[in-house]
């Protein structure tokens, strides 16, 4: 019997050892209240050619990823992106004024100095968790923390 469960495990390993995803510089921001949308940020890196398909959190009914167009007349709108392209080997960067997460219908407001849980689903079949450290209101990056 162990020596069946060990060889399950080695065939399963390169399955899940092929889609790497590193995550950088993941933060979000603090929200004033539970009735707003949250925003979280993060920089992936894929070692292969893969598509962020899905994020959840326990503390949000909906997370969407989000790009910002601007229109003619330089009115800018959010627009929800279906999966997030990460070419192989390139940093794809969510930032603000540009792509980020957005979390709705928040069961509790986002809390300066605790962590935001995420679940990451990527087309290749790997599934990623993280925790996001919750910045101050008005920060607008890890490096660039209020004074
Ligand atoms: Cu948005």
């Amino acid at each position: 019997m162990k020596i069946t469960i060990l060889a399950t495990a080695l065939t399963l390993w390169p399955f899940f050892a092929s889609a790497d995803v590193t995550i950088s510089d993941g933060w979000a921001r603090a929200s004033i209240l539970a009735s707003r949308p949250a925003a979280a940020y993060l920089t992936l890196t894929s070692n292969q050619s893969d598509q962020l398909v899905a994020i959840t959190t326990p503390i949000a009914g909906n997370v969407t990823i989000h790009a910002v167009e601007t229109d003619n007349d330089g009115v800018s709108r959010m627009v929800e992106v279906d999966g997030l392209d990460l070419p192989s080997g390139e940093p794809v960067t969510l930032a603000p004024g540009s792509m980020h997460l957005m979390l709705m219908g928040l069961s509790e407001k986002l809390e300066e100095g605790t962590y935001l849980p995420l679940t990451m689903t990527f087309a290749s079949g790997a599934r990623m968790e993280v925790s996001l450290p919750v910045l101050g209101p008005g920060a607008m990056g890890p490096q660039e923390e209020q004074p």
